[in-house]
């Protein structure tokens, strides 16, 4: 290959139902392999698009504006990485990366996940190892992406999406895969925010620390198996109830594990509990159903039908310190576009 070509990819950012949080001991950090698998839904308005095209020199922009220091450095790093995976031959070409996130960066709202399946889908097509996203490519990308970021893997398709932890050491049966698209049910996400900026301790850091220090790491491990296959069989028979009953387990169960850490995982800030709170209430006094989950930052997701999202929406935006609250719905698969 001489020259990269100019590629776009979209790809949209997911809200785990089932958490993955913590890698596994052991096996070859590069692979980055979770220690629990997860389910996730796609969301469709929060999303990342990233061009690769040649360049005379590696520069990265993001929203804009020229980026340095470690983040560049990651995304380079990544560009190696597919590169490598590619067994292409010879020094990687240089490349400008420029990348948009339809969504606040590195806030708990997954910028990850969106953001390393879109730079692994854009630099394959760049470096000209697909033209298209057809089903094996679509796998093989998903598992590079995992690499840079373990909920990048999930971010290949639409609807919803099962990673599962596997247990090989290489790798080759930790995949993800749809379990059902964008349109299997009409549910929503209500994302809550409840702050502005970037979050302070990264999640890979975070739950590093936490597989080191926290007591109920191992029995988060250990329970993550059947909170999966629960979920997965209330969303294939669009149960509702037990689907967010479990949700809200999986979740409450990795914060819990989180705050054990040394020292201590605290993401959520007060309005996180008074919209947790909230959704509660509303709940047991028989308004619109929701159900809680919340990721390595403040913010609060909801899940809900169609039918009563607006209704929980106008509710939740009257809670103290919340900014703003966003409808989203399931989302459509990643794409790749050869410009
Ligand atoms: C998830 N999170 O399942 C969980 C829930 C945060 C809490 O995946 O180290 O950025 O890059 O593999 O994917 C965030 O972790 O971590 C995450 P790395 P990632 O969505």
């Amino acid at each position: 290959m001489s020259q990269p070509r100019p590629c776009r990819a979209t790809a949209h950012s997911n809200i785990a139902l089932v958490k993955y949080w913590g890698k596994r001991d052991g096996d070859d950090p590069a692979l980055n392999l979770p220690a629990v698998g997860s389910l996730s839904m796609t969301l469709d308005v929060l999303r990342s698009e990233t061009l690769v095209s040649p360049a005379q020199a590696d520069g990265f922009e993001l929203d804009g504006a020229q980026i340095g220091g470690k983040p560049a450095a990651k995304v380079f790093a990544h560009l190696d990485r597919v590169w490598r995976l590619a067994d292409l031959n010879g020094a990687r070409p240089p490349c400008s990366v420029r990348s948009t996130n339809h969504l606040p960066t590195a806030a708990g709202l997954a910028s990850s996940a969106s953001g390393f399946a879109a730079l692994t889908i854009a630099a394959a097509g760049s470096f000209g190892i697909c033209d298209q996203l057809d089903g094996p490519a679509r796998a093989q990308l998903s598992a590079w992406a995992r690499m840079g970021s373990g909920s990048a893997a999930r971010s290949l398709w639409g609807g919803f999406v099962r990673l599962d932890a596997g247990s090989r050491g290489d790798g080759s049966d930790c995949l993800a895969r749809q379990l059902h698209g964008a349109d299997h049910w009409d549910l929503k996400l209500l994302v809550v925010h409840t702050a502005r900026g970037a979050k302070q301790v990264g999640s890979t850091g975070g739950m590093e620390s936490s597989r080191l220090t926290s007591p109920y790491y191992p029995a988060w491990v250990e329970t993550s198996p059947a909170d999966l296959d629960a979920a997965q069989t209330s969303l294939a028979a669009r149960a509702f109830e037990p689907l967010g009953a479990v949700m809200e387990h999986s979740c409450f169960k990795m914060h819990a594990c989180m705050l054990a850490t040394q020292p201590p995982l605290m993401y959520w800030n007060g309005a996180t509990l008074e919209v947790i709170r909230a959704v509660w209430s509303i709940r047991e006094a028989g308004g619109p159903r929701g159900f809680v989950t919340s990721d390595a930052g403040p913010h609060v997701k909801v899940l809900c039908e169609s039918a009563h999202a607006a209704a929980l929406a106008q509710q939740l935006r009257e809670v103290a310190g919340v900014h703003e609250v966003q409808i989203v719905a399931p989302g459509p698969d990643a794409s790749l576009e050869l410009l």
